[in-house]
């Protein structure tokens, strides 16, 4: 008989966890319940799982945010996806070649040597680099005062990289299933029951389950669940859009950034150049790639790195995004409603979250309280006014 990777299941009647979205970040959650040993879990996915962000973003991995709370929780991820080919023991391709952020004014530059200093505070490698220095390693940049934004130095981050996204995915749901959790994809929740501000099930395309957690994890959609038990938090969706050429003779060692001219690129190992922009200006649902979004890229990559005047692009997606004021997540209880958890907001950067997203919300319902790395990203943050403010060390946040 063909062994799939994962199996389809009857839905239970009961069970303890119900995560919704087969993400990256809800099958890494149901892995490390399952390392809890909390394994009467069901991963519910409306598609397929790596349908939404966990399949549409560009693979870039790295720990070099500002604030120290981003710096931390993003560099327990990075420490997580190291060694998370051997734990899964599935082939994730992680090529750590250094990742560069690009400051185009004496204004970014501060913010950037700013950064620096806060990354090395915290132990994570990062450094600035001038325009020279930035040659030798990117001989194709132009680094002359042609572009309309001369490049003035770049943050240089040797710990980030790339890795095969869909086998972040693929590696997860093995691993949560052989470890008991069930996913079922095709598998739609409708609605989530609450009774006295308890959690009591969920109602699915394929009929209602008990339960008394439900975790979303729905990146882009979690205005949508949190609607369906009343709750409102600050997220607002925007798509993000990419696109990959065709493979080309390797020669772009590095993942560069650049806020100011909000474009991303980075070689994969079969040549194809993998590149996004900035989030599509005005908020919508919509995840249909424009011609509008390609003559942007194409200006803005242009002025960087001319030699790409002729490449071919292969396919272009889009994904969304749910942003939030302060740039940072909200991985939080809902107090309100008991059993009810929310994880999202991860903006454009949710992608190299989902080790240390998936583990910390694991060991939060586990345990019925945070731990103490993911306590800031609570959703109260936003009345207390304890902002996390991480605009700045977003690659490509507006
Ligand atoms: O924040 O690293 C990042 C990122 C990459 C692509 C979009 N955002």
């Amino acid at each position: 008989m063909t062994q799939r990777m994962w199996n389809n299941h009857e839905l239970k009647k009961n069970y303890d966890v119900v995560i919704i979205g087969g993400g990256a970040h809800g099958l890494a959650t149901a892995y490390y319940l399952a390392k809890l040993g909390i394994t009467n879990v069901a991963v519910m996915e409306q598609k397929f799982i790596g349908y939404g962000g966990s399949g549409r973003n560009t693979a870039i991995l790295r720990s070099n945010y500002r604030t120290e709370e981003g710096i931390k929780f993003y560099d327990q991820s990075l420490s997580l996806y190291e060694d998370l080919a051997g734990e899964l023991d599935f082939n994730l391709m992680f090529s750590r070649q250094g990742h560069f952020t690009l400051g185009h004014s004496t204004a970014a530059v501060s913010g950037l040597v700013t950064r620096a200093e806060n990354n090395k505070a915290l132990g994570v490698d990062s450094y600035f680099l001038d325009p020279l220095e930035i040659k030798k390693m990117l001989p194709e940049i132009d680094i002359s005062d042609h572009p309309r934004f001369p490049v003035h130095g770049a943050l240089y981050h040797p710990p980030g990289g790339i890795i095969r996204h869909d086998a972040v995915v693929w590696a997860y749901a093995r691993g949560a299933e052989r470890k008991g959790a069930q996913i079922h994809q095709l598998t739609e929740v409708q609605d989530i029951l609450v009774e006295n501000g308890k959690v009591t099930g969920v109602v699915t395309n394929r009929g209602t389950v008990s339960c008394n957690t439900v975790i979303s994890v729905v990146a882009g959609w979690s205005s949508e669940v949190c609607k369906k038990v009343n709750v409102k938090l600050p997220f607002v969706t925007h798509p993000l859009q990419a696109l990959v050429t065709q493979s080309y003779k390797p020669w772009l060692n590095h993942v560069v950034v650049s806020g100011t001219l909000h474009i991303y690129l980075s070689q994969t190992d079969r040549g194809e150049l993998v590149c996004g922009n900035g989030i599509d200006t005005y908020p919508h649902y919509g995840m249909r790639s424009t011609l509008g979004f390609l003559e942007s890229y194409a200006a803005h990559v242009l002025e960087l790195f001319p030699v790409l005047h002729n490449v071919a692009v292969q396919r272009q997606w889009a994904g969304l995004c749910d942003m939030t004021p302060d740039y940072s997540p909200i991985i939080s209880p809902i107090d309100e409603i008991n059993g009810f958890y929310v994880n999202g907001g991860w903006g454009t950067y949710g992608f190299k979250a989902s080790p240390a997203s998936g583990y910390n919300t694991a060991q939060m319902v586990a345990n019925g309280k945070a731990p103490e790395m993911i306590e800031p990203f609570r959703y109260s943050r936003f009345a207390e006014n304890r902002l996390v403010g991480e605009k700045a060390a977003a690659s490509v946040g507006s």
